[in-house]
């Protein structure tokens, strides 16, 4: 299937938050390609990556990264598509440091910002499949189906501590 969303990481040690992303795109149904691409150390892939994402038929990118988190601004400032950017929670700062580098562009090239971590990447896949889904009626339905068993989990088990 021709991946509508392209998700891209800094280091393999995003890995670890970013493949909540992946695997709540894979439960949607949602056709995605994972790649590690690098705002610093591959600064040429990365270029190429998001001035050809619209060519290749991708939708939306989601990025993540840690620490001097430049990877979602500077996909977001070579390409139109919309760029999802995921907070890695880095060591030193907690995540604070990835969080404040990719909320804060500047007026002009916007960067959507999920929250750090976990969270964020399985947020920012949902949010793809909600800016997909108007036009996709599988996705629509895959998103309500999760949200519906989401809601039927809670519901299920109101008693605290009965997990
Ligand atoms: C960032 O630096 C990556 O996104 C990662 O979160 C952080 C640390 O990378 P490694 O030193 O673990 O490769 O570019």
């Amino acid at each position: 299937m021709q991946p509508l969303v392209g998700v891209i990481m800094g280091s393999q040690s995003d890995w670890e938050t970013m493949e909540h992303c992946c695997s709540t795109l894979e439960s949607l149904g949602i056709a995605f390609e994972a790649k590690v691409v690098s705002a610093h150390r591959t600064p040429d892939l990365l270029f190429d990556y998001a001035a050809t994402a619209f060519d290749r038929g991708l939708q939306i990118i989601i990025a993540g990264a840690g620490g001097a988190a430049h990877l979602p601004g500077m996909c977001a400032a070579k390409t139109h598509l919309p760029v999802l950017g995921v907070p890695v929670q880095s060591k030193a700062l907690n995540g604070m440091d990835s969080l404040l580098s990719i909320v804060q562009m500047p007026a002009g090239i916007p960067t959507g910002t999920l929250a750090i971590g976990r969270a964020g990447a399985i947020n920012a896949a949902l949010l793809a499949a909600s800016m997909l889904s108007n036009q996709d009626a599988e996705i629509r339905q895959a998103l309500l189906a999760y949200r519906a068993a989401q809601t039927e989990r809670v519901l299920a088990q109101p008693n605290p501590g009965q997990e």
